[in-house]
């Protein structure tokens, strides 16, 4: 597939789109390109890798945005037919109200809805359990070659950021209730891939409070992370508000990796929430994902979607105390 690619777009494959965009190594590249040969170029390579070609010019990106759509357009007409419009509110995105006229905003915004499904897709795999964990995770003992990331959860009060770090990080029993976080927690996980030394990981999990008075204190859990899971609560419709604010503070940069968890799906009763959460990550570049924490398999995936970001972090940007 390597060698039928021109030289440039290998590049941005390698380098990510920002430092390509920045090197405007494409300007060669920026003018019409026919669609067959768009096609084909993306016939070549997974939807993973289809993300940076967006950057290459107007015609990749349109064109990229257009397949993405009819991707999820696709999925949505499969899922009806096989299991009927109830399954394609609660499976997709476009679980939006269609009395009260949502379903127009949402039909407008199907882009940010594919950038959105492409991103997060990127991420978690379709399903998740206990035992694909159990196929990363690494023998006990500390070695030295472990690659260590810094992963910091934070959210408003109550969002579940505790009980995940209990049951997902710990293995500890699933509780009623949990105790309301002073300051922060701390918890490590180790996992690895393969038998290699080399793909030894170490994360550790920063468990902060939530709540304004912890905001200041929070900047130090936050400041040299390599992972940011933002955590909000789809029962309370602030959390869109504070996701916004709280991104801006936190990510001026682009020094960490950063994941959006909507948490209590199953208490969500508004689906402009949804929207508006799924909007602004589309937008912002930023995996979104719902679930229902206290459901095993949902926990699971979002704990495979923070190791999968630890992974991209470089080596040298490893978090080192
Ligand atoms: N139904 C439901 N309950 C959840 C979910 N996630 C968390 N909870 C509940 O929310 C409550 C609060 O969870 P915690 O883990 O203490 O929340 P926290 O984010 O650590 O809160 P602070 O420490 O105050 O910042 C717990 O009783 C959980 O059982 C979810 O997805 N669905
Ligand atoms: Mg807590």
């Amino acid at each position: 597939m390597s060698e039928a690619l021109p030289h440039q777009l290998l590049l941005t494959l390698q380098q990510g789109e920002q430092e390509a965009m920045s090197n405007n190594i494409f300007e060669g590249f920026d003018r019409e390109l026919p669609v067959d040969m768009m096609h084909l170029i993306l016939s070549f390579l997974s939807p993973v890798e289809w993300h940076p070609l967006r950057c290459v010019n107007r015609a990749f990106y349109v064109f990229i945005e257009r397949v993405m759509e009819q991707q999820v357009r696709n999925r949505e007409i499969e899922v009806e037919l096989l299991h009927g419009e109830e399954q394609v509110k609660k499976e997709l995105f476009t679980s939006f109200d269609l009395e009260s006229g949502l379903y127009a905003d949402v039909f407008d915004s199907w882009s940010d809805l594919a950038r959105n499904r492409y991103l997060y897709e990127q991420l978690v795999p379709s399903s998740c359990t206990n035992e694909d964990i159990e196929l990363l995770k690494c023998s006990r003992g500390v070695g030295k070659s472990d690659r260590r990331a810094k992963v910091t959860l934070c959210g408003p009060c109550m969002t579940g950021k505790t009980m995940f770090t209990y049951t997902a990080i710990q293995d500890r029993d699933l509780l009623d209730h949990y105790p309301a976080t002073i300051g922060a927690g701390y918890a490590a996980k180790r996992f690895a891939i393969g038998n290699s030394d080399d793909n030894r990981f170490n994360l550790e999990f920063w468990d902060t409070a939530g709540g304004y008075a912890y905001e200041e204190l929070n900047v130090m859990y936050v400041r040299g992370c390599n992972v940011l899971v933002f955590m909000v609560p789809l029962n309370d419709n602030a959390s869109s508000a504070w996701l916004q604010r709280l991104h801006h503070q936190y990510c001026s940069g682009r020094d960490k990796k950063c994941l959006v968890i909507g948490t209590k799906k199953d208490l969500k009763q508004d689906n402009r929430l949804s929207y508006d959460l799924i909007t602004y990550c589309a937008r912002s570049q930023l995996p979104y994902y719902e679930c229902d924490l206290r459901d095993p398999e949902q926990m699971y995936r979002v704990l495979y979607a923070i190791m999968l970001l630890s992974i991209q972090v470089p080596e040298k940007q490893s978090f080192q105390q």
